[in-house]
């Protein structure tokens, strides 16, 4: 266990009773570079979490590492995977979103030594740090269902929103389909975004209306959970969606293999104890893959049983190492994996973390809240927001469970622009002023 000591208003360093080298020394004593903040990840979280405090801590206080060249801005794929959007104004190089006054480390970390204070990189160099915020999101495991990615390559018709490489063949597999069966599936682990893989069915069903070929097309959403959608209010009206649109929806249902030569996609049904398996024909498989942190993360000691970085679910700090924190989707806080929720994290993680490094606690509490706008139609949206219950923590003072076009433009055009221009320069917490705001203070 680690205590902190201020030594000055910039300097930190890290006492540990129990070190080997003696009951006290300065952490990543041998690295090369050290920073006061290490992040890791530029992704949604870690890149508005280094410009919350790129500035304040001044030029060379302040890294991030990522391998990335580009950030992409992934809940457009959605609309992209529909036709609505294209790839390229979903995606930044990373060097333009991140702050100016950071260094910017273009690797990939590969080792946590917490107890040392230092994170190496694939290259070999090992980074110290005071502080550090691990905000590597998730990792797609499409390698863990037979026949993927291989099928990408060979069938034009098997597609996928979550990954770069794969969201542009989603729009051309919907144009050539013409009829059979269109399937949409949900993986058996958690997810980023977990309203994503029906988003894409809504839209799949209003452009086959529109293109005239529904009536000879099935669709089926084959999902790995037993409901729709986790909070209730939320997945009735979803019910009342999938019937009127004579959408087939089977529960625990999970995608095991695809063989793309026979157009067979093949899920285990997860009730059954001796593993029964279906096989259905496919005309359209959109995949959402099962993920997990990323393997150096989980390969560390700083994550619980599941694998995820174990920090409390309010403070965002680590549980055995107070100058560790953590962001989004690659955490332990149990709430739906968004970047309308890294938003609501980043506003108390700054607090949190700027407490600390002043020799303080971490006091600030994050609520869970998290956000989903499920595009339900080219023109309709629910807006879901909810917190760490379920319980819907909605910004607006109308029934934000009805299909709206104003939410859907909210998605589409607002939301990009909230994204690029506040939160990854550090200036978005979520919305939780607003709502107050907006409900004369009767919220929470
Ligand atoms: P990310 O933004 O994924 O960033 C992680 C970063 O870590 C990446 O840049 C990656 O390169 C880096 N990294 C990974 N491994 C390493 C390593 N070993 N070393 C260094 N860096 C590493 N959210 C919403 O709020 N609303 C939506 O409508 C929505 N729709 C979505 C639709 C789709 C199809 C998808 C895929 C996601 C959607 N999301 C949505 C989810 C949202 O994109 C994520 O929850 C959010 O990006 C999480 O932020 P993060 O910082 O945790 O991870
Ligand atoms: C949000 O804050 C956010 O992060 C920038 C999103 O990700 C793109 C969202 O999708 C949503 C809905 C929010 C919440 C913001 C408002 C104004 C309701």
């Amino acid at each position: 266990m680690s205590t902190l000591v201020p030594l000055s208003r910039r300097t930190f360093t890290v006492i540990r009773q129990s070190s080997r080298r003696g009951f006290s020394t300065s952490g990543s004593y041998h690295s090369k570079k050290h920073y006061q903040l290490l992040v890791v990840g530029g992704g949604s979280g870690g890149c508005a979490t280094a410009a919350k405090f790129a500035g304040r801590l001044g030029k060379g206080h302040v890294a991030v590492i990522d391998p990335s060249e580009m950030h992409y801005y992934q809940p457009m794929w959605t609309l992209v995977g529909a036709g609505l959007k294209t790839l390229q104004a979903s995606g930044r190089p990373m060097q333009s979103v991140l702050p100016s006054s950071c260094d910017w480390i273009k690797d990939r970390a590969v080792k946590f030594d917490p107890d040392s204070c230092m994170v190496t990189t694939a290259s070999g160099e090992q980074i110290g740090y005071d502080y550090l915020v691990v905000a590597m999101g998730m990792q797609l495991n499409y390698s863990q269902i037979k026949g993927l990615p291989e099928a990408f390559r060979v069938d034009k018709s098997v597609c996928s929103n979550y990954w770069s490489e794969t969201v542009t063949q989603t729009f051309p597999a919907l144009e050539a389909l013409q009829g059979g069966n269109a399937i949409f599936t949900f993986p058996n682990t958690p997810i980023k975004c977990a309203g994503a893989p029906q988003k894409i069915m809504y839209l799949a069903d209003h452009y086959l209306r529109k293109a005239g070929k529904r009536d000879k097309t099935n669709i089926i959403y084959n999902t790995s959970l037993g409901v729709i959608f986790g909070v209730k209010k939320y997945a009735e009206r979803l019910m009342d969606i999938v019937k009127n649109r004579n959408i087939e929806v089977n529960y625990r249902r999970s995608l095991v293999e695809v063989r793309p030569d026979k157009k067979e996609a093949v899920f285990v049904d997860l009730d059954s104890p001796e593993g029964r398996t279906e096989t259905y024909q496919y005309s359209f498989l959109h995949v959402t893959p099962p993920m997990s942190a990323p393997d150096p993360l989980r390969q560390s000691s700083l994550v619980n049983p599941d694998g995820y970085l174990d920090v409390n679910k309010e403070t965002l700090q680590h549980v055995k190492y107070p100058n560790i924190f953590g962001i989004g989707d690659c955490t332990s806080v149990p709430t739906s994996k968004t970047a309308a929720a890294a938003a609501a994290q980043s506003g108390i993680l700054k607090k949190n973390l700027q407490a600390v490094m002043s020799g303080g606690k971490a006091q600030s509490q994050y609520d869970g809240y998290t956000s989903c706008p499920l595009l339900t139609g080219n023109n309709k949206c629910i807006l879901a927001e909810f917190d760490f219950a379920g319980q819907p923590l909605e910004t607006f003072p109308i029934d934000q469970g009805k299909e709206r076009r104003l939410m859907y433009h909210m998605k589409k055009d607002f939301m990009p622009e909230l994204y690029w221009n506040v939160m990854l320069k550090g200036n978005w917490n979520g919305p939780a002023l607003t709502r107050k705001m907006l409900h004369l203070g009767l919220s929470k």
